[in-house]
């Protein structure tokens, strides 16, 4: 297939790039982290979003190599950011199922000198629908090196509550269809009231992501967000700009 031939090439080539969306800590306002998001820079495609190639890369085995890539290239970039400063990374459901994981991701850090507290793994309700066991076993092996977990896109998948009571996550991100329709008076606002009140009493942090209206950002200050992130904060940018955030140089 064109696609699976033209992507193996953007990953030999470099032409896969990552960019930095800050995440805010609704209590002091500053920047605690920033989420790697993938794009893909082609000659004829243009800059391809996610959506478009990481099903292909997830069913031709590529995301494996990808992954690796996004894991260094993330941890390098935090580790010349403050000392508190975190980086999440998107994590595949393909990518639990291959062994060499946790060993990647210790790898990743210990070449970028990061301490695993800064990095966080973000997996979709996908991930706990496979092979339980397994997945838990390298959830807990990641979390032993210091690796934060966060369940992203919360509310949007086909399982149960009951991986909830299986494992532990450190954060729990409410998916921005629910966040959309805050601060015009409707139901998502219960909706994220039971989110952030059913996070909070099993110990996890709650975070918001596609904030876009100060209204928006007033009602999960309300419902007790712990971090937001957002278009109304900032949207995905260059490593060279992150770092301008940060106010480092260049
Ligand atoms: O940045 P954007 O809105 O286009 O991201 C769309 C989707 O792609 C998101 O659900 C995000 O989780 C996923 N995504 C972004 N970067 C990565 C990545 O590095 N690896 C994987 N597996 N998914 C990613
Ligand atoms: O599924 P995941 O949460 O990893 O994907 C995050 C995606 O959401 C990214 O592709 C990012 O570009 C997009 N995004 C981030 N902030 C906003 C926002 O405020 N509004 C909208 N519409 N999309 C956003
Ligand atoms: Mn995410
Ligand atoms: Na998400």
């Amino acid at each position: 297939r064109k696609l699976e031939l033209d992507l193996r090439r953007a990953l030999a080539e470099g032409d896969l790039k990552l960019l930095y969306q800050p995440q805010i800590d609704t209590a002091s306002g500053r920047i605690i982290g920033f989420e790697a998001l993938l794009r893909w820079h082609d000659e004829e495609r243009g800059v391809v979003a996610p959506a478009e190639f990481v099903p292909v890369a997830e069913e031709t085995g590529l995301i494996i190599p990808i992954g690796d890539w996004v894991l260094r290239t993330a941890c390098r970039e935090a580790a010349t950011w403050p000392a508190e400063v975190t980086v999440a990374v998107n994590v595949s459901a393909v990518q639990f199922r291959n062994e060499t994981l946790v060993e990647t991701v210790k790898q990743a850090l210990a070449q970028a000198g990061l301490p695993g507290r800064r990095l966080e793994v973000e997996v979709t309700e996908g991930v706990m629908l496979q092979d339980t066991a397994a997945t838990l076993a390298i959830l807990h092996r990641l979390r032993a090196l210091g690796v934060r977990i966060s369940m992203d896109d919360f509310g949007t998948g086909y399982s149960s509550l009951s991986y909830l009571r299986s494992f532990p996550f450190d954060k729990i991100k409410i998916d921005q269809s629910f966040i959309r329709d805050l601060g015009q008076g409707g139901d998502a606002r219960a909706i994220v009231r039971a989110i952030a009140g059913l996070s909070g009493s099993l110990g996890m942090r709650t975070s918001a992501e596609g904030v876009e209206t100060p209204a928006q950002y007033a009602e999960l200050q309300a419902e007790g967000c712990a971090e937001v992130q957002g278009f109304l904060f900032g949207r995905p940018v260059p490593s060279e700009v992150a770092r301008e955030m940060l106010r480092l140089p260049a």
